[in-house]
């Protein structure tokens, strides 16, 4: 028992080098003790932490120039002018970038704006609001099952992020079964498989090399049908938004969901790697007027310092941020929070 208690502190070491100190402990009669504990626990990081060192990047960019420009000396038009400038490379877009400084333009004027601080509580403020939307939770608990549907364009992050979001559905006591409707790339449906296989206790449907992508999308809906899952996450291929062909079959695959199971499919989400910036919005215009996206997902931010993508991607197609991932692990995704993201985005350092 003290020994399990002992265990749990090495959350992060391998078993090996915790039954090696163990093992020291017992022997040296003290196992309750302290002992070094202080050297070798290391707390497993919290999202929060995930969230600020995948946002490092980004906040090395625009961000950390509010400190660089306005940090000292008076506040003038042509600092807010070159702030502006770095703000549309940030890849906020033009509108979000021009809306933020013609409010801080204005809060200028009014004789409110004397410190990088205000220039950082307005800034917040804005972006939170810009990202805050009023919508419904996440549909999950349909009846029979839900059903999600991921699309976006190769190597983005889609199976990932299905994965992802498996292990956090999992965590919710559901039980998932996965689709492999990329019928297009070898190794997709072995990709998946691996997932499985680490994730436990999950269902992979899939076809057989290039089977229509509609009717392997169809045979996992009879499957759940048989079964007593609770989400079905439908993997997809990557197609550009330029290819017609390839569009048209996603919406063939939706259309084949929407005729087997009435309501789904209950989410789409598009994922869109944020290394992408601005050509990123015009991807995901193509594909919300293809199949009418229900949320994004926005992956890899801890690889750019374009993480502004986040908050003009969400003006310019008005579809909710559902979730962000920040690395290749099981926890590096989490729903999407405007405030959390914010604060994450001007956290300073210790
Ligand atoms: N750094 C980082 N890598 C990611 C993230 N999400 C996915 N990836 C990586 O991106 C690559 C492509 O992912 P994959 O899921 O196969 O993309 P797909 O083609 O859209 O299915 C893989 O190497 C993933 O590990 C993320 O949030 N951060
Ligand atoms: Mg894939």
């Amino acid at each position: 028992m003290e020994t399990d208690m002992f265990r749990n502190l090495f959350k992060k070491k391998s078993d090996k080098l915790a039954d090696e100190i163990i093992q020291q402990a017992q022997e040296q009669g003290k196992v309750d003790d302290s002992l070094a504990v202080e050297k070798v626990v290391e707390e497993p990081k919290t999202w929060f932490d995930r969230l600020k060192d995948g946002l490092s990047r980004t906040r090395g960019g625009w961000v950390s120039a509010v400190g660089s420009i306005f940090g000292t000396g008076e506040i003038t038009e042509e600092k807010l002018d070159d702030f502006e400038e770095l703000l549309i490379q940030g890849d906020l877009g033009v509108t979000v970038a021009m809306e933020l400084t013609d409010r801080l333009r204005d809060e200028l004027e009014e004789g409110n704006l004397k410190t990088a601080e205000d220039v950082e509580r307005i800034l917040k403020n804005m972006i939170v609001k810009e990202l805050t939307d009023d919508v419904s939770a996440i549909k999950i608990n349909e009846k029979p099952f839900s059903v999600i549907v991921m699309v976006g364009i190769n190597g983005v992050g889609k199976t990932t992020t299905i994965a992802k979001l498996t292990k956090l559905f999992q965590k919710l006591g559901k039980k998932c079964m996965l689709v492999a409707a990329d019928t297009f790339r070898a190794g997709a449906v072995e990709q998946l498989e691996v997932w499985s296989e680490r994730l436990g206790n999950v269902t992979v449907v899939k076809g057989h090399d290039n089977q229509d992508p509609a009717s392997v999308a169809f045979d996992g809906i009879q499957k759940a049908k048989q079964s007593d899952v609770d989400i079905v996450l439908v993997d997809t291929a990557g197609r550009l938004h330029t290819q017609v062909n390839l569009m048209d079959e996603i919406k063939k695959i939706v259309r084949v969901i929407e005729k087997n199971c009435p309501e789904a499919p209950h989410e789409i989400f598009m994922v869109i790697d944020s290394t992408t910036g601005q050509n990123a919005v015009q991807q995901a215009r193509s594909f919300h007027e293809a199949v009418n996206l229900s949320g994004l997902v926005v992956t890899k931010l801890d690889g750019t310092a374009k993480g502004g993508i986040v908050i003009g991607i969400h003006r310019e197609l008005g579809v909710p941020i559902r979730f962000i991932g920040v690395g290749e692990q099981f926890e590096d995704l989490e729903h999407f929070n405007a405030s959390e993201f914010t604060e994450a985005l001007f956290v300073h350092s210790e």
